[in-house]
């Protein structure tokens, strides 16, 4: 004991341990770096110089004064002037006459405004570092920007960096009720305070808009999908107003998501049929109240006719006649309508991973130009593993923005370490053919594959009112790499880890490279130990955490683990190739093909496509049946030895959060046991097989995992 004090004494000394932390700074916490770094930066970082008042600009100057001191570990003052090497020159050519003399009108224009350009330069002599643009949320994320070149040991003595979004609309969805219940939600409770809203707006609506704009997210739906008409009230449009209030200076937009019948229930209207001209001049006018209130309001989410919600399909008209009534109201306002393709229908023999497809695929190219289609990633929901969505690539006319769930329903909630870049990753990379190979999910997104004018992306977001704002602190690293990819959908996920970790838990190269091997694996163990090999949807039902693959209660059929499975004594997995649903059809024919014969289709989703005998024989020469459990036992051999990696870190990280962190690592390993044993024992009475060698016998029977869900 006196020895580990001793030894933890010393590297508090050495600066080794850092003080105890709740997590609450996120990735923006501004310590001070390492000694090597600070001889480096120290001369080249001496003064912020943001010229101009605007709140905007009022912001880049404080973030960058307050993270450039606390990182060199001294006071970077701000000036108005370049009077010595080293001044941080930072704005818009119209803010700065600095800038506006460099001559780079045509650079910034091409960058546009969100843009920026981060170089190398000497005034009067005098060496210095610009960060410009030609808009004033631009000059924000180029300073973000370089702050993170700081916070990640980057070389700053020659920069010449030119970066902008991919996508426009880079937007976070809140399931957020009015009550303050979040659904989904796994931290805490809503982040908007409405009771006490406007008149108090809490500090942490700040310091959310600064972490949203660290990564250029631009825009926050406040309201959950599942709507209350309340929201569109002129009581919470003014609480809505204060929060947009705050969120302007740091460039984003407030969206609502708008209940289809509020015309009935706010407005006292008979109908909702968006045909009717009293629904169109109600729309009309709630819009124009609104943008009164908020005058850069984004716009409308909406999920109609979907999971019990109202919809244009209510008054027997379709998807488009709805988007388009929406849109027509915001359009003179310059707002959008993100129209929800989860729409799935409960009709007998029906496959519910065909029917967003079914229901919207035909309107495609006749919804109005300020309608983007918000498409989740895969055809079901959020699950650990999905094929990408079929309607990407297949309505080249219709902006179609993905729908990430950065909140881990599916996924162990806030309580397992999963790293979802890998996932989106695999998500952005999948070729959908639809122009023939290289047809990316993402130039799909960014509009390049059939020139888009209008494109977007939205995550369901996972910050709470909880101090760390996320639950696990590792789920902030989801937040992190969504804002991200959402910049970039190129970048890579090993960057985006590294760049978390050293920002956000430690500077300690070994430390890094451990955190990251675990961030980098979790996704794939995850999958291993909750539903490998293509499975999917076995979760416990209503609330999703743990194994219920013998679920069968439900009203409806596709609300049960056992439609999803279709386990039976000859095999396993949902047949949607031509001797089954057909839904492997939605995609283009090099996809589909490959996706539709047994021997060809990646074994990650060979139970998704195919009913596969127990005998069958995979890649690695084992059965089905042997190689499903290997991959159980492998989800937990990773959880086990993640929680002895995470033992090593201790005195590297502060002991607040790697305590934290070993919690919730110790339950991730009892889930994944659970996980293992729960569902085999259920496909062992149809497999009728014994467990392989190297796949540990079940903790407990099957009754008793049926008895009581794992939360
Ligand atoms: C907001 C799933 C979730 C629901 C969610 C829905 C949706 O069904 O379980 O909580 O509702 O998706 O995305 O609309």
């Amino acid at each position: 004991m006196l020895i580990v004090s001793l030894i933890v004494a010393i590297l508090c000394v050495t600066g080794v341990v850092t003080r105890a932390e709740d997590g609450y700074r996120l990735w923006l916490r501004y310590d001070q770096l390492p000694e090597r770094m600070l001889n480096l930066y120290r001369p080249r970082v001496t003064s912020v110089v943001v010229p101009g008042r605007s709140p905007t600009l009022d912001a880049v100057r404080e973030e960058l004064a307050k993270g450039c001191a606390g990182l060199l570990g001294n006071p970077v003052p701000v000036k108005t002037e370049v009077d010595q090497d080293g001044a941080l020159v930072v704005g818009t050519p119209k803010s700065s006459t600095l800038i506006a003399k460099l001559g780079w009108e045509r650079q910034l224009i091409n960058l546009g405004p969100e843009g920026f350009r981060i170089r190398s330069a000497r005034f009067g002599g005098r060496s210095a570092i610009v960060i410009a643009s030609n808009g004033e949320a631009g000059a924000l994320y180029g300073a973000f920007h370089f702050l993170r070149l700081l916070q990640t040991s980057h070389p700053i003595d020659h920069l010449d960096i030119s970066s902008s979004p991919r996508l426009q609309l880079r937007v976070l969805n809140h399931w957020d009720n009015l009550d303050g219940s979040v659904e989904r939600g796994y931290a805490g409770k809503s982040l908007w305070d409405w009771k006490a809203l406007p008149e108090t707006v809490s500090p942490r609506v700040r310091d959310y808009a600064r972490a949203n704009a660290s990564l250029g997210i631009n825009g926050s739906v406040l309201n959950n999908v599942n709507a209350n008409s309340q929201s569109l009230s002129a009581e919470y449009l003014r609480k809505a107003a204060a929060i947009a209030d705050v969120f302007r200076s740091y460039g984003i937009r407030v969206y609502l998501s708008a209940r289809f019948s509020a015309p009935i229930e706010l407005g006292g209207l008979k109908t909702a049929d968006p045909l009717d001209p009293d629904v169109r001049e109600w729309w009309k006018k709630k819009a124009d109240e609104i943008y009164k209130v908020i005058p850069d309001f984004g716009g409308f989410l909406v999920k109609a006719n979907s999971e019990g919600q109202p919809g244009p399909r209510t008054y027997n008209r379709d998807h488009v006649d709805g988007a388009n009534m929406l849109a027509a109201a915001v359009a003179p306002h310059g707002g959008t309508v993100m129209w929800r393709a989860f729409v799935y229908d409960a009709k007998p023999d029906y496959d519910r991973a065909a029917a967003a497809y079914d229901n919207l695929q035909p309107f495609d190219g006749r919804f109005a130009p300020n309608v983007l289609l918000q498409v989740k990633n895969g055809p079901i929901d959020f699950q650990p593993r999905e094929p990408f969505h079929p309607l990407f690539g297949a309505m080249p006319k219709t902006p179609l923005m993905p729908e990430l769930q950065i909140t881990q329903e599916y996924l162990g909630f806030s309580n397992h370490l999963v790293f979802l870049a890998s996932m989106w990753r695999e998500f952005f990379d999948a070729d959908t053919y639809a122009k023939g190979h290289g047809s990316t999910v993402t130039k799909v997104a960014d509009g390049s594959l059939d020139g888009q004018r209008l494109t977007g992306i939205a995550g369901v977001a996972n910050a709470g009112s909880e101090t760390n704002w996320t639950g696990h602190h590792f789920a902030q690293s989801n937040w992190y790499a969504f804002g991200r990819l959402a910049w970039n959908p190129d970048l890579d996920s090993r960057r985006i880890a590294e760049e978390w970790i050293r920002m956000t838990l430690t500077q300690d190269n070994n430390a890094v490279e451990v955190i990251a091997r675990i961030m980098l694996e979790s996704h794939e163990a995850v999958v291993d130990y909750m539903t490998p090999l293509g499975l999917h949807h076995i979760m416990w039902p209503g609330h999703h955490y743990g194994p219920a693959p013998w679920w069968d209660d439900s009203k409806r059929p596709d609300w049960n683990s056992v439609y999803y499975h279709r386990a039976d004594e000859s095999g396993l997995g949902f047949d949607r190739t031509k001797t089954g649903s057909n839904a492997v059809a939605q995609y283009h024919p090099p996809v589909r093909d490959r996706f539709a014969r047994i021997d060809t289709c990646p074994e990650k989703f060979l139970l998704w496509f195919h009913h596969v005998p127990w005998d069958h024989r995979m890649q690695s020469g084992r059965t089905l049946w042997d190689e499903l459990a290997l991959h159980y036992q492998r989800g937990v051999d990773w959880a086990r030895a993640a929680c002895k990696d995470w033992e090593t870190l201790a005195g590297v990280i502060d002991p607040e959060r790697h305590a934290e962190i070993a919690k919730r690592l110790a339950i991730q390993e009892r889930d994944a046991v659970w996980w293992r044993d729960a569902v085999l024992l259920y496909f062992q009475g149809f497999s009728k097989r014994p467990l392989p060698k190297g796949v540990e016998k079940p903790q407990k029977t099957l009754e008793e995992y049926k008895s009581k869900s794992l939360l």
